[in-house]
């Protein structure tokens, strides 16, 4: 269930708690991935058992990746046509840690409207192993995410998929205060 579903300029930020690797209905899920794209914990780990050992093969030739960066495979035995992976910023040593997670986001994006798919499901991407704190990480997240909106021509739909109710609050409270705060300076929103 959506607990939070804002839509801006025809795009929908919707807000779910949940496991990434189980986002039927959705073109492209983005993988918080390792330098090395292999299996991993976390989000990375759910991603690949999902998808079965293609995904891992595909991967191989397009590895190592750098912070902020972003690569797209096929989705193998995911309900996802697509996987974009990202490698974040490990939290007090890969830096500028907000520079480097808003270029995951923006370059995902990118990527997704390259290929023209309309519907992302992002986690929150550095916020496990790489210890960014949730709440700093959120604001990132959505600012990137908004100022990108106006250049979307495909994206209609992006999901953040919570992993906790914890984690469900600070995103739909993050999210809340970022668009309040847009609708006073520009009447678009
Ligand atoms: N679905 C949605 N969110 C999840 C899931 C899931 N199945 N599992 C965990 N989370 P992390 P990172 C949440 O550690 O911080 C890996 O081992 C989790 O609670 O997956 O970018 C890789 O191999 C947290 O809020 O990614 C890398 O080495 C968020 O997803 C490294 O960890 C991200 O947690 C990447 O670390």
């Amino acid at each position: 269930m959506a607990i939070i579903n804002k839509t801006i300029l025809g795009v929908t930020i919707e807000c779910i708690e949940g496991d990434i690797a189980s986002q039927a209905g959705i073109t492209a899920v983005v993988n918080a991935a390792n330098a090395q794209l292999r299996m991993g914990g976390g989000v990375a780990g759910a991603i690949h058992r999902a998808a079965g050992p293609g995904l891992e093969e595909e991967c191989r030739p397009l590895a190592p990746i750098k912070p902020g960066e972003a690569v797209i495979t096929g989705g193998h035995n995911l309900p996802n046509r697509y996987v974009i992976h990202c490698l974040g910023p490990i939290y007090g040593m890969d830096k500028p840690e907000d520079g480097l997670l808003a270029k995951c986001y923006r370059n995902a994006l990118q990527l997704a409207e390259q290929h023209k798919i309309g519907s992302i499901a992002f986690p929150a991407i550095s916020t496990g192993a790489f210890g960014y704190p949730v709440e700093d990480a959120a604001d990132v997240a959505f600012r990137t995410i908004i100022e990108m909106i106006p250049k979307l021509k495909y994206i209609k739909r992006i999901r953040f998929v919570l992993y906790s109710a914890r984690d469900l609050e600070i995103h739909e409270k993050t999210l809340s205060r970022i668009i309040s705060r847009k609708k006073g300076v520009r009447g678009n929103f």
